[in-house]
């Protein structure tokens, strides 16, 4: 019996044939379906149309939602917060990060060595901080990876070449991070931003201090960003100024510690718990247990208190390096 296919189902095949991706070709098999003439002429045609949707649907479920290169860029946290340092080509972020971490990213005398995000841990003092290398930005090359993972940081160090007008790269910088709907904390002069936008906190690392050139650079880079944003000349290959540049990075991650301990013993203050600023002991009891924190009748605070060992509630607000006993 001949099939008498319809012009409709001939033009959906056309579709189907043209079709380039997966769901482009199940939306054209669906037309096919819908519109082919059911009689018995067609019943193998139709049967063989039901096999290939059922081959497509499993095809779509194989495929990754995304892509490698995204993959890549989802850098795992860990540790009190990830920062991660962005910059143009040969700033020296791989040297920083080698440096200040046990991580090894490759370096090199030539633009875009480092080809994929390499995280490590800095220490500082009794806590680590995670922090990620990135391949350098570059002037209208968008990687949808890069702005996955900057926009997801807790902050950014912004690694600038202080010997290579800064103030240049630092624009640079802006302008990408804006494509990325990336807004600094405290940046001013500029449009607001529209929807979509995040704000993340950063600093300014002007690297290569060393340099004779260098000096310049960095008067630039204060005299242009110094009022809204923290400004830092360093050295990352002469190690020079990163004990206050670890500072400066815990202080942008907007975090305190504070210290648990139980009635009769002294505080362990290796083990800071890390909150958020403006937390209360009723959050430093959540982060013990949930049970913990519904039981909690009041504690007593060393630090912030008015004096040690003062009575507090649950909503009392805790400041760095505050001691909290539990009372249940
Ligand atoms: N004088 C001086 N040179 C530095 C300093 N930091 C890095 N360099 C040099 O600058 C060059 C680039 O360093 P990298 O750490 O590879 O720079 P990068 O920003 O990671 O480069 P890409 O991965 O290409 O983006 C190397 O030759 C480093 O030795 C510094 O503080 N002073
Ligand atoms: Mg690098």
């Amino acid at each position: 019996m001949p099939a008498n296919l319809t012009p409709d189902y001939l033009e959906a095949e056309v579709k189907f044939k043209q079709a380039k991706t997966v769901p482009d070709k199940i939306k054209a098999l669906e037309v096919m379906m819908a519109v082919i003439p059911k009689h018995k002429g067609t019943e193998r045609l139709r049967g063989d149309l039901k096999s290939r949707m059922a081959k497509l649907k499993e095809d779509l479920q194989k495929r990754p939602s995304i892509s490698r290169a995204e993959q890549i860029y989802n850098v795992k946290r860990e540790g009190a917060g990830q920062v991660v340092l962005v910059g143009l080509p040969n700033t020296g972020k791989s040297t920083l990060l080698s440096q200040i971490t046990h991580a090894v990213s490759e370096v090199a005398d030539y633009p875009f060595t480092t080809q994929r995000p390499v995280p490590g841990m800095m220490a500082f003092e009794n806590i680590q901080i995670q922090l990620v290398d990135t391949p350098p930005v570059q002037l209208d090359h968008g990687e949808p990876g890069l702005s996955n993972l900057l926009r997801n940081a807790d902050a950014l160090v912004m690694v600038l070449d202080l010997t290579d007008d800064p103030v240049f790269q630092m624009e640079v910088l802006l302008e990408e991070l804006g494509r990325m709907k990336i807004d600094l904390v405290g940046r001013t002069g500029h449009p607001p931003a529209g929807e979509g936008y995040v704000f993340l906190k950063a600093l300014l690392a002007g690297n290569k201090c060393d340099l004779r050139k260098a000096m310049e650079g960095y008067r630039d880079l204060e005299g242009r960003f110094g009022k809204t944003l923290p400004v830092l000349p360093i050295s990352a290959k002469e190690e020079m100024n990163l004990d206050p540049l670890k500072e400066e990075i815990y202080r942008l991650l907007g975090v305190i510690r504070v210290y648990t301990k139980v009635p009769g013993k002294e505080s362990d203050r290796a083990e800071p718990v890390i909150l958020r600023k403006g937390s209360t002991i009723e959050d430093v009891a959540l982060s013990v247990h949930k049970d913990f924190a519904a039981k909690l009748r009041y504690a007593r605070i060393w630090g912030s208190g008015r004096f040690d060992g003062q009575m507090v509630k649950r909503d009392h607000p805790l400041n760095e390096g505050d001691v909290v006993e539990f009372h249940i």
